[in-house]
């Protein structure tokens, strides 16, 4: 590989360059490499990257082998510390990495500062979480005999994450896996390097300070970023030295990599497509609707993998709600992130453009009233994609509504009752998020049950997207079965022995059974 020439400089390139020496990245990490390093908001190139080869790459697994062969034998709240302070780094880079993930991702100032803020909350949880990973007694059924459960450390988790949460779900994943004793190695989306860089920087100010703090190195290669395309994804999923690989992106992608990991037995966490919905009721309190579903569907410019992407909405509401919506898509501030007032940022890329666009016609020929949803020119950038949200009204649920565009489309049905509209919301392949809009407590519970939606999140009266970190989220059916962030998700980066200790002078076997020699 030949380095190329550094990039041309920019009032955004030099500003990034500023913010990534802020948050204590080394210009060298950026300046030569083949990896084109760019912002959505103009379509520049920022930077550019090595990418790692295979053979580093299998070496830097190596290393993260040994280094959770030693971590775990740190007591987990010590673990624990790691991550408080991480959380401190995190606290204080908070303004530079937000407005960094804002000039990488095209997402809003204020949703770039929130995804700092994700992994600031994160850490708060897994610090406390590292006191309490906690396995059940349980009770024998032979005298003297106890049973109970131990959790231990797995090895190293392979983190894949994509561009839309470029270093949130890193945390979301790193923090959890580190205070239960695996070391962490990450293959951030090809689309957001210089984030991950940044990250990298203050993981490795944190685990300084922690060493200064308790006296305790941290083992080489407990945290480590691998800048790199496929190629290095496919080796981590393929390495016999990972035991789970917790992956975030599309169906597709976790097709390839579902059945290799299950084909080795490994463990797998995987974060896919989302076709999330959201019903209407009645009784709905639409002016609450109105933010709720205008946020869940047009922010981060319908790139979140809980966006909302199908309304299913009672007659006797539609016309109301409706023309309110059309108001609201057709006046939204589309532009530049950065910008106050702006709503609604870039695409990713050009490649999201067209998925939009053919999507969009697809949606035409299904007989579909479409508004919006055409490219807004606002920089005079031909590399920047800027779109209007798209409202699709639309008499059935169509393949083409089955499938997840990852892009601002929200796709508009009419339902007559409720169980109509779960079947509605169900009858897609994915089975992320949902929400139901009511003050009926009767619908709202009924939403919630077992016949109610069949996602990994079921929300009432506000929208799919923008979940807190203390739940667990994930998704069911195409969406892959994963669970990240709060509540027991850290059980999935553990391993469960079952241990059954006999304190007593006798052997009595379970199930009665007798063996006397
Ligand atoms: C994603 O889009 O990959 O619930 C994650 C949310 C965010 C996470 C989204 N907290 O919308």
């Amino acid at each position: 590989e030949t380095p190329q020439a550094a990039t041309e400089s920019t009032p955004l390139s030099s500003e990034v360059h500023a913010l990534l020496s802020e948050l204590g990245v080394p210009a060298s990490a950026y300046t030569h490499g083949d990896l084109l390093a760019r912002s959505p908001i103009t379509g520049e190139t920022l930077a550019h990257l090595p990418q790692i080869s295979s053979v580093e790459a299998t070496v830097a697994i190596g290393l993260a082998h040994a280094a959770a062969k030693e971590w775990r034998n740190v007591p987990a709240p010590r673990r624990g510390e790691l991550i408080r302070i991480l959380g401190e780094e995190l606290r204080f880079a908070l303004p530079a990495l937000g407005r960094l993930v804002t000039i990488e991702s095209g997402k809003l100032l204020s949703e770039g500062f929130g995804e700092v803020q994700e992994m600031v909350d994160i850490c708060t949880f897994a610090a406390g979480l590292s006191r309490q990973l906690a396995g059940l007694t349980l009770p024998s059924e032979r005298a003297n005999h106890r049973m109970m459960e131990t959790w231990h450390p797995l090895g190293v988790v392979g983190i894949i994450s994509a561009f839309n949460f470029p270093v949130a779900v890193w945390s979301w994943n790193a923090a959890l896996a580190l205070v239960c004793g695996n070391s962490v190695v990450w293959k951030p989306s090809e689309k957001t390097p210089l984030t991950a860089l940044a990250t990298q920087a203050i993981f490795e100010r944190a685990a300084a300070k922690f060493t200064v703090a308790t006296g305790h190195t941290i083992p080489e290669g407990l945290s480590t970023l691998l800048i790199g395309g496929a190629p290095i994804g496919e080796l981590l999923v393929d390495s016999p030295l990972i035991p789970l690989i917790s992956a975030t992106g599309s169906t597709r992608m976790g097709r390839a990599v579902g059945p290799k990991l299950a084909a080795r037995f490994a463990k797998s966490i995987l974060e896919l497509g989302g076709n999330n919905a959201a019903i209407v009721a009645p009784s709905a309190d639409l002016d609450l609707t109105l933010r709720a579903v205008a946020f869940s569907a047009m922010g981060t410019a319908g790139q979140r993998c809980t966006t909302l992407r199908r309304l299913i909405v009672h007659e006797s509401v539609y016309d109301t709600l409706i023309p309110q919506l059309k108001r609201v898509y057709s006046s939204v501030v589309i532009g530049d992130p950065r910008t106050p007032g702006t709503l609604v940022g870039p695409l990713i890329d050009e490649a999201a453009f067209t998925a939009m666009q053919q999507a969009l016609v697809a949606a035409k020929e299904d007989g579909a009233i479409i508004t919006g949803g055409e490219r807004v020119e606002i920089t005079n950038q031909p590399e920047a994609f800027y779109v209007r949200p798209a409202l699709v009204e639309i008499a059935t649920q169509t393949n083409t509504v089955k499938h997840e565009t990852f892009a601002p489309i929200l796709y508009v049905l009419k339902y007559r009752d409720l169980d109509e509209a779960i079947a509605l919301q169900n009858d897609v392949p994915q089975g992320l998020s949902s929400s139901i809009f009511t003050l009926n407590v009767r619908e709202a519970e009924l939403f919630l049950s077992a016949r109610g939606s069949d996602c990994g999140i079921a929300n009432v009266n506000i929208g799919t997207s923008g979940a807190e970190i203390g739940g667990a989220f994930g998704g069911e059916k195409e969406t892959g079965g994963g669970r990240e962030s709060g509540s027991d998700a850290w059980k999935q980066y553990m391993r469960r022995a079952t241990n059954t200790i006999n304190f007593g002078t006798d052997l009595p076997l379970a199930q009665g059974v007798s063996f006397y020699i």
